[in-house]
C-alpha cells in the first residue's frame, strides 16, 4: 500500500503535520500584528500595508528538495528547508521595514536564525526584499520576507513575466529593462521616505 501511495506521489511531504503548520503560521501572523498594534501606538501610523501568509504547496516543496538535491521527505520539508512557511509583510515606507525587523528580531516567541537584506544588497536582477529565516517556538521554520509596496509591485510583476515565459530573443533587453524599473522603483522609495521625515519634522 505505501508503494502504492509513493508512485502515485500522493503521500504527504509534510507528514501529516499541516494543521499544526498552519497553526505556527497562525501564531506567527498573530505577533506580527501584535508588532503592528504596539508601532502604531508608538508612532501614531499603521507600518504595515497588508499581511500574506501560506504553507507551502505540496508541488512547490516537492520541486524545490529536487532542486536543491533534497530527498522529497518530510524531512527535508520540515528540518532541511525553511521556507515550508512563508510571511509576506508589504510596510508602506522603508523605515517601517527595518522597524518591523528590529521588532521581530526582539521578540520572545520567535528565534531568528538568517537574514539576508537585498534591500541594501539588491539581487542583480533588481530584486529587493529583507528576508527573515525564523523558528517558532512549536519548533516549525519560517521565511518572513518584508518589503515596501514599491518592491511588491515589482516582485508580483517579474514573477508574472517570468511565469509566461515570452521572453525570446529580447531577453537581455527585457532583464535590462526589468532592472532599471527595479531601480526607479528603490529611488522612489528614498524619495518617498524622504518626504515622510520632512513631514514628521515638522509635526516636532
Ligand atoms: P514563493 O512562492 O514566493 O515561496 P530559492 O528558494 O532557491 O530560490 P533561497 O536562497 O532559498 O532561494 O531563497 P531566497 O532567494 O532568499 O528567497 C526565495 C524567495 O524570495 C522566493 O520564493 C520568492 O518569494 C522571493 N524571491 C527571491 N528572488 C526573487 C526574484 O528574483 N523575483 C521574485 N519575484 N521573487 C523573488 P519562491 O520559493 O521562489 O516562491
Amino acid at each position: 500500500m505505501e508503494e502504492i501511495v509513493e508512485a502515485t506521489g500522493a503521500a504527504d511531504i509534510y507528514g501529516g503535520e499541516r494543521p499544526q503548520m498552519e497553526a505556527a503560521l497562525d501564531e506567527l501572523v498573530q505577533t506580527i500584528k501584535g508588532l503592528r498594534s504596539t508601532m502604531t501606538v508608538e508612532t501614531g501610523f499603521d507600518p504595515i500595508e497588508h499581511i500574506l501568509a501560506r504553507v507551502k504547496s505540496e508541488e512547490s516543496m516537492r520541486e524545490k528538495c529536487r532542486r536543491k538535491g533534497l530527498p522529497e521527505t518530510s524531512e527535508s520539508a520540515l528540518h532541511e528547508l525553511y521556507d515550508g512557511l512563508g510571511i509576506r509583510v508589504v510596510c508602506s515606507f522603508l523605515s517601517d521595514v527595518y522597524a518591523l525587523r528590529d521588532h521581530l528580531a526582539s521578540d520572545p516567541s520567535i528565534q531568528v536564525l538568517e537574514e539576508r537584506d537585498y534591500i541594501r544588497h539588491a539581487k542583480p536582477n533588481g530584486y529587493r526584499s529583507y528576508h527573515m529565516i525564523v523558528r517558532t517556538h512549536r519548533g516549525y521554520y519560517a521565511e518572513v520576507q518584508l518589503r515596501t509596496i514599491s518592491m511588491d509591485t515589482w516582485a508580483a510583476l517579474e514573477h508574472h513575466l517570468h511565469y509566461k515565459k515570452r521572453f525570446g530573443g529580447n531577453q537581455k533587453l527585457i532583464v535590462q529593462e526589468l532592472k532599471r524599473c527595479a531601480d526607479e522603483l528603490a529611488s522612489t522609495d528614498v524619495s518617498m521616505q524622504t518626504i515622510r521625515d520632512m513631514i514628521l519634522s515638522e509635526e516636532d
